[in-house]
């Protein structure tokens, strides 16, 4: 602990760094000045952001690559509620974050000046530790209480506010914050009984894998366990951080559609779920059902958030005796590289063709990115990163935290490879020019399908009718086509347009071959038009009333 004394903003970047965190995602203002100050007595790496959701979700994707917080520096509570989708995101995932939220001086506060709003009021939509502090003696203890609250278990977000006076004063005295590594496993009791049940009713058993437990070590035991007792492996569908790749066990990830999702889980008795949640469907229709779990299956959780998800897999892994047992793992494959007009599942096959070693892909390509888990799954080993909170506009803002925190990784200058929706990726498309301006080796591919396409199926799926063309114009993007190519050539980056396969191919070969940020517009049609749309809702309302193995082979056609 030092005890030297400095102002304000200097003792909170000093704690932060004490605690290993040092990369600070930042959208500046007045308030914040004495903190961006302080940034050159330092060893702090500041990432300047264009917009606060981009900020957010950098900050959401470092912590999934480097396992620890960023922080992000936003402006009062407009700075905070620009950033407040991707903190959504972040909570979900449930990864750790700290945000520094600049403030007005405290005796400024009364006069109710122009950028004077209720900043708890948006905070606590995403953390659940807000703290405004008092004085500058206090800094330091709050940042350290924030960094604890951030990072030790159950990770979350935490919000400190600093107004602008407690900045600049001084007698602000940086402070050791305590880190405990969770060590706490599932008990005894619980684990045997699980083990019972695996050992019994393993046939009839499913484990969902989630959040911690989808990283290689997790993924071995899980396998190990699904090869010794016949039990089946799904992992949660929008995880967070998931490794994949040839010689890691490849796991059926749930479907986002909810009729998809019940034929998976049709016929479990048991469902046990490590460091997930109970599967339930995005949202209500008409007539379907919200929770998915069969009526007759029993759900039991090994763990609670802030206990430890990998230890207590392990001590399962031991109770069924699996611990020498093979795990199934992914063998090498790749797609052959695709020819032809381009459309999304080439798209797909190209990414699985040319992925490199060690990749980190930001998937947010939505109904395009349908045919890319089958594409990669014998891929170099890489890992996925989901918009887990279903805020989209998350893709580009997370694919420049993960290639921050992927070049200080042991591994270093890890690429990566941000699938994006069109309508995604115009809600964070400042997120380029941060690519640019610290050089990330980030390739964005957009998949130009001029539409909101996903939304064209939850039209025909949730029923509403008298849809016309007045509803149809609000779901499409092409009367006004956007020019990506363009727009990333703006902030100076490199960028071309793909209309063939082969186009593509090149475009993405040259991408990842050169270091650096680099654009594609790939433009494709929606993977689902005309009579193939139309039948979609109707196959899949008809889903829970086939023959459950022919409605899972079927599953696997429309959604593999
Ligand atoms: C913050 C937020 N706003 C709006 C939505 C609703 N929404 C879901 S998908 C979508 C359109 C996505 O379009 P695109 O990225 O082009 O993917 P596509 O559907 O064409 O595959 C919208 C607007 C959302 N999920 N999150
Ligand atoms: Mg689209």
């Amino acid at each position: 602990m030092s005890n030297h004394k400095s102002n304000g903003a200097k003792a909170t970047i000093k704690t932060l760094s004490n605690a290993g965190i040092d990369t600070c995602f930042t959208n500046p203002g007045t308030s914040e000045m004495h903190f961006v100050a302080a940034l050159d007595s330092s060893d702090m790496r500041a990432v300047l952001c264009l917009f606060e959701g981009v900020a957010t979700g950098a900050a959401d994707g470092y912590a999934r690559i480097a396992n620890k917080p960023a922080a992000t520096l936003l402006h009062l509570g407009c700075g905070l509620g620009n950033g407040l989708a991707n903190l959504h995101n972040a909570r979900k995932a449930r990864v750790p974050m700290v945000n520094i939220i600049g403030d007005h001086a405290i005796y400024h506060k009364q006069y109710d000046a122009p950028l004077e709003s209720d900043i708890v009021t948006v905070a606590r939509n995403v953390s659940s530790w807000i703290r405004t502090c008092s004085t500058t003696e206090q800094v330091g203890a709050d940042a350290a209480e924030a960094i604890e609250v951030a990072q030790n278990a159950p990770q979350q977000i935490s919000t400190l506010i600093l107004p602008a006076d407690v900045s600049w004063g001084e007698g602000g005295v940086a402070v050791e914050a305590d880190l405990t590594p969770v060590t706490e496993t599932a008990s005894e009791a619980l684990v045997s009984q699980l083990s019972d049940i695996l050992l019994t009713r393993g046939k009839k058993t499913a484990i969902l894998l989630g959040r911690r437990v989808l990283l290689e070590e997790g993924l071995i035991a899980a396998s190990k366990i699904a090869e010794k007792t016949g039990a089946k492996l799904f992992t949660e569908v929008l995880p967070t951080r998931l490794e994949r790749g040839a010689g890691l066990p490849n796991v059926e990830r749930i479907a986002y559609l909810a009729e998809m999702a019940s034929v998976q889980l049709s016929g479990y008795e048991h469902l046990i779920i490590i460091d997930s949640t109970e599967p339930v469907s995005f949202f209500a229709y008409p007539g379907k059902k919200s929770y998915l779990v069969p009526k007759k299956c029993t759900v039991h959780h090994l763990v609670n958030p802030d206990q430890d998800a990998v230890g207590s897999l392990h001590a399962l892994v031991e109770a069924v005796a699996a611990t020498d047992a093979e795990p199934k793992l992914q063998s090498a494959g790749r797609p052959k590289l695709p020819s032809g007009k381009l459309n999304a599942s080439k798209v797909c096959e190209a990414v699985g063709a040319l992925l490199p070693e060690n990749a980190i892909i930001s998937d947010e390509a939505l109904t395009s990115g349908l045919k890319l888990p089958i594409c990669t799954a014998g891929a170099p080993r890489h890992d996925v990163l989901t918009v887990t909170g279903g805020a989209i506009g998350q893709g580009l803002p997370v694919a420049i935290g993960a290639a921050i925190a992927g070049k200080d990784a042991e591994r270093q200058d890890r690429s990566v490879i941000a699938l994006v929706g069109d309508g995604s990726a115009m809600y964070t498309i400042q997120s380029l020019w941060t690519m640019m301006n610290e050089n990330l080796d980030v390739t964005v591919i957009v998949l130009n399908n001029r539409s909101y396409a996903i939304l064209n199926i939850e039209l025909e799926r949730v029923g509403a009718e008298g849809a016309g063309p007045k509803a149809k114009s609000q779901l499409d993007l092409s009367k006004t086509e956007i020019d990506f190519v363009a727009m990333a050539k703006g902030m100076g980056m490199p960028a071309e347009t793909a209309t063939t396969a082969e186009e593509f191919n090149d475009a993405l070969g040259r991408a990842i071959r050169e270091p650096g940020p680099h654009l594609i517009d790939a433009i494709v049609p929606s993977e689902y038009e005309g009579l193939k749309l139309k039948i979609l809702p109707h196959l899949l309302g008809a889903m829970n009333k086939i023959p459950s193995p022919i409605a899972k082979a079927l599953k696997k056609k429309i959604a593999p």
